[in-house]
């Protein structure tokens, strides 16, 4: 499948509480790469296999939680198409002008039924992955991939109350397929639903809470779980608050640890899954089978897991 429209989770803007304490943790400990400096006093990182500028931005607020998801389309063009047919489904689309966001071209802007702010945009500068775009070579130099060796951002998983509505915009309207859902064994209500706009086993995820715009996790990507357990030794060595120790979700089939910043925001590591193609069938898990979908290696459900977000 040539990758055309909706290429992948961008971008995510994150609220904490301490620009210095976050920049320990993003920065110090996991390694993410401080790769921009707006004069707007937010913080810029991406991970070491990113070519685009930046991927997650903080904001400093009185209250953590997710500020928007940014998406990065194939063309200029897709975001007036999408625009268009946003509109088809009642969604109101702000269209913001280059510039605004650093570094960035046009974007536009809208709210999905959960609440959430989504945007999406066609450029953003680039500064490379560490390595020469002519004979690259397989490695950048000593030091640039450091702390957790994160390689990307990966997906984002985000709590809300209309989640069908969310999930139908994201197929009908940029094309996304469901590779996976969490349904009530009891009346089938779906709980969890989770999207791809590639090959990933997910891009954005949406779990059914009572409250929209709530934000559960921002994930990046590791090369394989070697590196998921040497960033669960400098998550103890470091004391980072962990949620769930090294296990394997049975949604997804990825390698997880999940942990907080210090604002209470749940970060995850990721590696594994399995490739998804536009004509994989829809895995459906019921909640008679709960521990098992979110914890396969011991099929056990944390409550923490199901009930804290930012
Ligand atoms: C993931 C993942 C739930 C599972 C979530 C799974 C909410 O976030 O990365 O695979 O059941
Ligand atoms: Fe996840």
């Amino acid at each position: 499948m040539p990758v055309t429209g909706i290429m992948r989770v961008g971008e995510v803007a994150i609220r904490v509480f301490d620009l210095d304490e976050s920049r320990k943790h993003y920065g110090e400990r996991m390694g993410l790469i401080e790769s921009h400096q707006g004069d707007d006093d937010k913080l810029y990182y991406k991970c070491p296999d990113e070519h685009d500028l930046y991927s997650l931005v903080l904001r400093k607020a009185d209250k953590p939680g997710i500020d928007y998801i940014g998406f990065k389309t194939a063309q200029d063009s897709d975001l007036d198409h999408f625009a268009e047919r946003l509109r088809e489904y009642g969604v109101e689309v702000e269209h913001v002008p280059a510039g605004t966001y650093a570094a960035s071209g046009r974007r536009i802007r809208f709210r999905l039924p959960s609440g959430h702010e989504m945007q999406i945009y066609a450029q953003k500068e680039q500064n490379g992955n560490g390595m020469p775009l002519l004979n690259p070579g397989t490695i950048p130099d000593e030091g640039y991939i450091r702390g957790f060796r994160t390689v990307r951002l990966d997906h984002c998983l985000l709590g809300g109350t209309d989640i069908d509505a969310n999930a139908k915009i994201m197929m009908e309207v940029f094309g996304m397929t469901m590779s996976e859902k969490l349904v009530s064994h009891e009346n089938g209500m779906s709980l969890a639903l989770f999207l791809t706009t590639s090959n990933k086993p997910h891009d954005i995820a949406f779990v059914l809470q009572p409250e929209g715009d709530k934000f559960h996790h921002v994930s990046f990507l590791l090369d394989n779980v070697y590196d998921l357990y040497h960033a669960a030794d400098l998550i103890g060595k470091y004391e980072i608050a962990v949620d769930v120790a090294p296990n394997r979700h049975g949604v997804t089939r990825g390698a997880t640890i999940y942990f907080f910043d210090p604002s209470g925001n749940r970060n995850e590591v990721f590696t594994g899954g399995y490739v998804h193609y536009p004509d994989t069938p829809t895995l459906t898990w019921d909640t008679s089978q709960l521990g098992k979908a979110t914890f396969s290696q011991d099929n056990t459900v944390r409550p923490s897991f199901l009930e804290v977000l930012t």
